[in-house]
């Protein structure tokens, strides 16, 4: 089992200045923001399950960055019709990473159904150039690594302990501060 927060640290360190970093709603955006707060992240506010299929429009429209979709295995089972579609659209600048906590962590850690659903296994049926099941930091680092920029989609599937970080801040950019700078961030095409 690999603790979340330092798997996020470790995947923002591997991050290029340009990259697009999208978290999820709760407490992934609350960890992403304390690790490495930046322009180029975009805190989801609200729409659980959505982030996905943001990211997957995102990397269609600026292909030359990188576009890091970090959800939960909650929101990821809500929008599971997202994984075929991102599969049949193959931004290959696309790495989608579910960091799977068996539990709706940010809502009091209900569990949810991963534990008797393999989240990867889903993946490559639908169709993803690449996937990885990761339960340790090492493994973890070494699926990030070997990520080209150009051989995606990529599914990372992270087997995630459940351990809030004690005393964590909320994320203190206001919705519309999020967007603009996000925006700023994205290198359009044309
Ligand atoms: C449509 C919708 N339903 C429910 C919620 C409430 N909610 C916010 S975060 C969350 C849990 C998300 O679970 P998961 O994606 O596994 O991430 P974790 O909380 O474990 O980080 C829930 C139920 C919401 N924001 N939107």
């Amino acid at each position: 089992m690999i603790d979340r927060y330092q798997a996020i640290v470790r995947i923002l360190e591997r991050v290029d200045s340009t990259d697009l970093v999208l978290s999820n709603v709760g407490m992934i955006s609350r960890e992403v923001f304390t690790a490495h707060d930046r322009p180029a992240n975009f805190y989801m506010i609200g729409s659980m399950g959505l982030l996905s299929s943001f990211g997957l429009g995102l990397a269609m429209l600026s292909p030359e960055q990188k576009v890091y979709v970090l959800e939960g295995d909650g929101s990821a089972l809500m929008s599971l019709g997202t994984l075929p579609l991102i599969a049949t659209e193959r931004p290959a600048n696309l790495v989608h990473i579910i960091l799977d906590n068996e539990a709706y962590e940010s809502t009091g850690a209900q569990p949810s159904i991963s534990s008797q659903v393999d989240l990867a296994e889903i993946g490559r049926s639908a169709g993803y150039r690449q996937v990885v099941r990761v339960d340790d930091i090492e493994s973890l680092e070494g699926a990030i690594a070997e990520y080209a920029g150009d051989d995606g989609p990529y599914l990372v599937v992270v087997k995630s302990g459940i351990a809030p970080v004690e005393g964590i801040g909320r994320v203190s950019h206001s919705p519309i501060e999020i967007r603009d700078r996000f925006e700023s961030s994205v290198l359009k095409e044309n």
